[in-house]
């Protein structure tokens, strides 16, 4: 199996509760490796910007605020098959789908407010974290 990077967010749900730690454990856990991360705040702008693909949706609106609500914590994780291992260590987008023992059943408030955000494709993979990250950020 192939070495991936994909990007995480921890959302302003899991901040606000002071989940990170808790939730960082899952990954490392699983065999993924944090090796970039940083807790900021988005603005508007770059929030509407990297949830373009959801533009049209009707939660774009919401999710953007939400993603604003406080501080996220963004991260890049390396590992055996990274994109796929984290989707299900995340859970389903709503944590009432969620198989036990997955960071959203485990964490997530409600649909939108999931805790985590995690690259749903190699491709997705490699934009999202040059959004956020410079090569030189990475330390594998
Ligand atoms: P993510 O992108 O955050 O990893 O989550 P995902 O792939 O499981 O879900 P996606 O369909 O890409 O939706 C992105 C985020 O939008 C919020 N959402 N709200 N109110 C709603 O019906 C609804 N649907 C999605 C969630 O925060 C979701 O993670
Ligand atoms: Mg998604």
């Amino acid at each position: 199996m192939a070495i991936e990077r994909t990007l995480s967010i921890l959302k302003p749900d899991a901040t606000r509760r002071n989940l990170t730690g808790k939730i960082n454990a899952r990954f490392e856990d699983a065999g993924l490796r944090i090796v970039a991360q940083k807790r900021m705040q988005l603005s508007q702008a770059q929030a509407e910007k990297f949830y373009d693909v959801h533009r049209e949706r009707p939660f774009f609106g919401d999710l953007v605020s939400f993603m604003i609500s406080g501080p996220v914590v963004v991260q890049v994780l390396e590992g055996e098959n990274a994109v796929a291992k984290n989707r299900e260590i995340m859970g389903a987008t709503n944590p009432a789908n969620a198989a036990p023992g997955t960071i959203r059943k485990d964490f997530a408030e409600s649909i939108e407010a999931n805790s985590v955000h995690g690259s749903d494709s190699l491709e997705n993979a490699a934009r999202e974290v040059a959004f956020f990250f410079a090569e030189s950020e990475i330390v594998g």
